[in-house]
């Protein structure tokens, strides 16, 4: 039986965006909300709701019983997670899987193995895929440390296995230092997430991020659809993403993207996926995957027109791939903005009513947002409100389209990051897209120590 009614494990705007690829689909949603949501625009929209708890998402978006319940309740036969909360917990998968439920995500065990970075290292180095230099595995001792350091050559980086958003992350740039900053990233890592394991590899000191996604049906055939360039961040936090790289040739596209998949198709990777690289002077290395759908991938979805929700639905229905590596054409260049409800400079959350809301509009212009006028945005979640994703035919007329789309939109009664957004969009480096991993948050505190 085709999948017929979707529960939506989510929130906000990745909530609405996989109720539209639903709806466009003929198919049903469920919205799931705290009761602290329950004004939100998911849970209009739907076609159902069902209350799962109460504000804190520990009780609510991750109480994997209530929700499995409600998907019983309201006579679901498929789960989407969105990003963030449950998307990358296996288990999660696994529990869905075995009440019949449809997972729409990748296999378990693909999410298991992606979690633990040490695992996904091995496993992508035996794809094929360029590694960061540094230990083949976890490192237990410090003498073995000592040794793979010398070999590889100071400074290098600490990682945790369980790591993710640099927690439990350490430059060493000697090996004086070696010992005290080993033992420092193990118990970080160890209080952050119950695990004390560590890596170590070659410290990257200005790199890109640059990440490709990937699909896969399941079955060994698996497309890429170009990268992202998501080198703008700070405190791991993306801010804006653009989609081609600045950086990258057709033919650098090519190669690396053949290379993520063919080794997805190999593994047999099931749905959508992100592999993280870092890039350095022209070469790739591999850090991370993430096996869920990113918040920046409406600019993949801009430059290609292909419907990565929708794709994913159709292979959890066990369903081909809807098209072939050759039919895929990038073209154009897009750009997204994430705007939060924060002080664009000191970041403090500013969560409250929206008194006032007028979205950007126009050729090429997209707004995924749950937000609308007299709406309160809870003080519980993420600061996130809203993502605008601009296209143009070239870079320079995608920036000068997304100026002219900041300019329109209005969110009043809290602070945005529109501002930064505008500033960002006037700053040399941005607009030659000659911009490392380090340029936001170094541009930022040279900003704060300048008289105003
Ligand atoms: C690195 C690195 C430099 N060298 N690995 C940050 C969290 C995790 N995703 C991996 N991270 C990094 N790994 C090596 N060998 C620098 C970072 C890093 C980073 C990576 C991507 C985007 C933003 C970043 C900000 C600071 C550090």
């Amino acid at each position: 039986m085709p999948i017929s009614r979707i529960l939506i494990a989510n929130r906000g705007e990745i909530a609405l965006r996989i109720h539209r690829a639903a709806r466009e689909m003929g198919i049903e949603t469920v919205a799931v909300h705290s009761t602290a949501d329950a004004d939100a625009m998911h849970v209009r929209l739907a076609d159902h709701a069902v209350c799962i708890g109460p504000p804190p998402a520990s009780e609510s978006y991750l109480n994997i019983a209530n929700i499995i319940a409600a998907a019983e309740i309201a006579g679901c036969d498929a789960i989407h997670p969105g990003y963030g909360f449950l998307s990358e917990n296996a288990k999660f998968a696994e529990i869905v899987e075995a009440h019949d439920l449809v997972w729409i995500g990748p296999k378990p065990e693909h999410i298991r193995t992606m979690g633990d970075k040490v695992a996904a290292k091995a496993t992508a180095g035996a794809l094929g895929l360029p590694l960061v230099p540094g230990s083949s595995g976890a490192v237990d001792t410090v003498d073995d440390a000592r040794r793979i350091a010398a070999e590889i050559g100071y400074p290098v980086l600490v990682k945790a296995a369980s790591g993710g958003g640099g927690r439990g992350m350490k430059v060493v740039p000697d090996e004086g230092q070696l010992e005290t900053l080993m033992s420092q990233a193990r118990s970080e890592a160890k209080s952050a997430f119950g695990d004390d394991t560590v890596y170590i590899e070659k410290y990257l000191g200005n790199p890109r991020h640059i990440e490709f996604q990937i699909f896969g049906d399941g079955r060994g055939q698996a497309i890429h659809l170009g990268e992202r360039d998501c080198s703008l961040q700070r405190r791991h936090q993306k801010v804006l993403e653009e989609a081609p790289s600045p950086v990258l040739s057709p033919d650098e596209r090519e190669r690396m993207g053949r290379i993520c998949a063919e080794a997805m198709a190999q593994m047999g990777y099931r749905g959508a996926g992100t592999i993280e690289f870092l890039w350095e002077n022209g070469a790739f290395y591999f850090i991370e995957m993430n096996t869920r759908l990113q918040v920046e991938h409406p600019v993949t979805e801009m430059i290609t027109g292909i419907d990565l929700v929708r794709e994913q639905i159709r292979v959890a229905d066990g369903k081909d791939l809807s098209c072939r590596q050759e039919d895929i054409r990038f073209e154009g260049h897009a750009i997204e903005c994430r705007i939060n409800a924060e002080d664009p400079w000191t970041f403090a959350p500013s969560p409250g009513a929206v008194t006032y809301y007028h979205a950007a509009g126009g050729m090429h212009v997209r707004v995924d947002s749950g937000l609308y006028a007299g709406y309160r945005i809870p003080p519980y979640y993420d600061s996130m409100i809203a993502k605008l994703i601009v296209y143009g035919r070239d870079r320079d007329r995608c920036i000068m389209r997304l100026r002219r789309a900041l300019d329109e939109m209005v969110i009043e009664g809290v602070k945005t990051s529109i501002p930064l957004h505008q500033a960002l969009l006037d700053q040399p480096d941005v607009l030659s897209g000659g911009y490392s991993i380090k340029w936001l948050e170094e541009w930022l505190q040279e900003r704060s120590a300048k008289p105003a």
